[in-house]
């Protein structure tokens, strides 16, 4: 394998694309390639320094004339500019908008003065399901996935739903998402679970950037008929749109004292290890991969059986699937996981068992072939 200079567009927020992005940067740069990431911000998984990872900053001018900064701009002339001075192998651009056609402007300014930068486009989700085929986007961003060196998706669902809404023309690689076990893993935090369950309450979690996609309400409400049979406490991660209204549902609903509202979280770990039971009732989700670090923490899923979801969380094994928006469905599987002790350790073992198959050491030669692929390929046809 030959070591490669690497440049990563990505989101650097606390959504799952930044995440994976970040992840995976990361990981390239301990097996000894040279990695930049090209963002507006640093990225918050890059928490600490690493000897071959760079980080090159976006900056859009403003300018009165300007309703809108044109990012898309910026961030090719950044990729332009680092590709020249830090001659880089190959781009690697996560979510579609606007990243894919950024790379593929700064291809073509470079390709001008004989420079070749192949880019690789991964989809993450709601760039294919929500934003993408909007008609606003949908004409640049099908035209750039279609023009990307390379195109992988996280999931075979999301490949698939790609295909049905777009009119692409090669192939999709599914390279699914991946867990750091070395970070999500089950921690002894006892001290810590009595403090949030004194009393020995199971405990739910949600984590998510509370978007309307997400459906939080179902997440109280199946809480709330949950609670009238057994004991047990909601904690509530991240912030967004819909966070408002959840704590108004919660106030109404009467079970403000069994939610916790803790707003975004850096170490997303410590409180996975002190849970029983994750919920994701999302009305479409590509992977989910917030459910697939709880169960790396041995935590099991109640989700809805949308999407990719289907693809980490199996029925009856992992934990349950219901149908989008069937809170009372949900409520019924989680007395049935969290009634019986031994039922919730099996649910516990079997989650992790099955997180494993994602483990980063089993994901990251899959991006390093796939880059060293799609090099070649890219290469001999800009030689032909
Ligand atoms: O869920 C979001 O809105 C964030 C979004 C993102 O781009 O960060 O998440 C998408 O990508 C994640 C990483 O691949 C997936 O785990 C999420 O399932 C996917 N979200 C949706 O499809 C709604």
């Amino acid at each position: 394998m030959i070591n490669m200079k690497i440049g990563v567009v990505c989101y650097p927020t606390y959504g799952g694309s930044g995440v994976i992005a970040t992840e995976l940067g990361k990981a390239l740069a301990r097996k000894g390639h040279d990695v930049h990431f090209i963002t507006y911000q640093e990225p918050v998984r890059l928490d600490s320094y690493y000897e071959n990872i760079y980080y090159h900053e976006v900056s859009a001018l403003d300018y009165p004339l300007f309703q809108y900064q044109p990012y898309e701009s910026a961030l090719a002339s950044k990729i332009v500019d680092v590709t020249r001075f830090e001659k880089l192998d190959i781009l690697h651009v996560h979510y579609a908008i606007p990243h894919a056609s950024s790379a593929l402007m700064a291809r073509s300014i470079l390709q001008e003065s004989g420079y070749h930068l192949p880019f690789i486009t991964t989809l993450h989700g709601t760039d294919i399901s929500l934003v993408g085929k909007d008609p606003g986007y949908k004409p640049v961003v099908e035209y750039s996935i279609n023009q990307s060196n390379g195109i992988t998706s996280v999931s075979n669902n999301l490949r698939e739903e790609t295909y049905r809404n777009f009119n692409i023309k090669k192939e999709i690689e599914v390279i699914p998402n991946f867990i750091d076990f070395s970070r999500f893993k089950k921690t002894d935090k006892e001290h810590f679970k009595k403090v949030l369950a004194p009393n020995g309450e199971k405990i739910l979690i949600h984590v998510s950037n509370f978007r309307k996609v997400k459906r939080v309400a179902d997440v109280v409400k199946m809480f709330d008929l949950l609670i009238k049979k057994i004991p047990a406490k909601l904690l509530l991660v991240g912030d967004g749109p819909d966070r408002a209204n959840i704590e108004i549902l919660c106030r109404q609903l009467g079970n403000c004292e069994q939610v916790r509202f803790l707003g975004k979280q850096d170490a997303v770990e410590d409180l996975l290890a002190i849970s029983d039971l994750f919920v994701l009732p999302s009305e479409s989700e590509s992977f989910g991969l917030a459910a697939l670090e709880a169960m790396a923490c041995e935590v099991p899923v109640l989700s809805s059986n949308v999407g990719g979801i289907p693809e980490i969380n199996v029925q009856g094994v992992t934990g349950f699937l219901s149908p989008v928006g069937d809170y009372e469905d949900m409520a019924k599987w989680a007395e049935f996981i969290l009634k019986d002790d031994t039922k919730l350790r099996e649910f516990k073992k079997n989650a992790y068992t099955h997180a494993r198959t994602f483990s980063i050491e089993n994901i990251l030669p899959q991006y390093e072939a796939y880059y060293e692929k799609t090099l070649q390929q890219s290469n001999s046809e800009w030689t032909i």
